[in-house]
């Protein structure tokens, strides 16, 4: 039987999200319910709601969550109710011409749940990166939920279904950051603190930290950044240059989305070094660089979807790191909050008032 509970829904451009009732179907095959418990609020949500990622409103937001499995469909495999799981928005296919080269985080073709999600009157949800959490239950892929060992709490293992393990990966995977490498992340937000986390984590020995607000560097300084800079005071590619004897950092992670820090990010790089770009632009932004300064200056411009994780490969792995204390994921959790006070926290989101706001939905 289909499922009534309250979901955060975007039903136009720019408006507020309201608390809807949205209607869960039971899980055909290959699906599974889970009952969230917690989902963080990502920047991506209001990319959403600002029409900026498409058009396809209303949305069901929220996409940053762990939660119990409720029920599965049949022929289920993967998970069984009771499972305590992160949900993903990777869930590779296993066919995919990537899958098939052996390389599965890059996944052309991941599944979803097929059926929708709807409000009452039938329309149709769009669920954020197809997961849609902000809500009591929601349907997935079966293959979108990873299982985690259940003594991280709720609020701590949801933030690496996205913006927490972007980061990371950004760092760790796509950057391939190694230890003695110098590293700049450009936006500490909680993507850019966990780029910096996990340049940590993989041994860099300098870790500098740009952003425009002083809070928000004195908090990248707490997830390991060496040096911080303040790039409304003082040019961050001179100032990245200077604390590199002049040369740039060997990765810099670009964790806003905007063409002029994607600049910055550009030119602070060292010869040979790598950019990743794991911001998410808007549709209407555009760069123009010198075509000879990508040449001449050699190494990897990457971006970054979701820190090219592998979620089967990589939640597990970052929640032991996390339960032996190596991994201070706890740090990012700013406040706990209701599932109606969404549109408050990207409101604080947008003054820079949290890193992240997690909605505390059942147990
Ligand atoms: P956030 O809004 O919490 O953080 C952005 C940070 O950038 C803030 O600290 C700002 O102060 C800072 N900032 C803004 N403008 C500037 C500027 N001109 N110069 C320096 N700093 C500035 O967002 P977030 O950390 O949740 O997300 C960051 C981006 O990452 C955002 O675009 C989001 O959509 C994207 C993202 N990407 C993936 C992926 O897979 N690629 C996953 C999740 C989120
Ligand atoms: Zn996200």
């Amino acid at each position: 039987m289909s499922v009534k509970v309250k979901g955060v829904v975007a039903r136009a451009k720019g408006a507020p999200v309201t608390l809807e009732t949205i209607v869960v179907p039971d899980p055909g095959p290959g699906e599974a319910r889970v009952r969230v418990q917690a989902c963080g609020v990502c920047h991506t949500d209001l990319h959403y709601r600002e029409g900026a990622i498409n058009d396809q409103f209303p949305f069901l937001l929220g996409h940053e969550a762990a939660g119990v499995v409720e029920s599965v469909g049949p022929d289920v495999q993967e998970v069984s109710p009771g499972d305590y799981v992160i949900l993903n928005w990777r869930a590779v296919c296993g066919e995919c011409r990537a899958c098939r080269r052996g390389r599965p985080q890059y996944c052309f073709n991941t599944h979803n749940a097929k059926q929708k999600m709807t409000l009452e009157d039938g329309t149709e949800l769009t669920p954020a990166l197809g997961i849609g959490a902000f809500a009591e239950l929601t349907l997935v892929a079966a293959g979108q939920c990873t299982k985690v060992d259940p003594q991280a709490p709720p609020e701590v293992a949801g933030l690496l279904g996205c913006g927490v393990m972007a980061g990371l990966g950004a760092a760790i995977n796509t950057g391939n950051v190694s230890r003695g490498d110098s590293v700049a992340v450009i936006g500490c937000g909680g993507v850019g603190d966990a780029a910096i986390a996990g340049a940590r984590l993989a041994g860099a020995r300098k870790i500098i930290a740009v952003d425009i607000d002083d809070r928000k560097l004195a908090k990248a300084k707490e997830f390991g950044a060496t040096d911080v800079i303040n790039s409304r005071a003082i040019d961050p590619v001179e100032a990245i240059q200077a604390l590199t004897e002049g040369n740039g950092a060997d990765v810099v992670i670009e964790a806003i989305g905007r063409p002029e820090t994607y600049e910055q990010a550009f030119y602070a790089r060292d010869l040979a070094g790598t950019v990743v770009l794991v911001g998410v632009p808007d549709p209407s932004m555009r760069i123009d660089l010198p075509l000879l300064d990508f040449f001449g200056r050699g190494g990897a411009l990457k971006s970054s979807w979701y820190g090219d994780c592998l979620p089967s490969r990589d939640f597990p792995m970052l929640i032991d790191l996390y339960l032996q204390g190596r991994l201070p994921l706890q740090d990012f959790v700013s406040e706990k909050i209701g599932i109606g006070d969404v549109e408050a926290a990207f409101d604080k989101m947008h003054k820079g008032e949290v890193l992240r706001s997690v909605v505390m939905v059942s147990g």
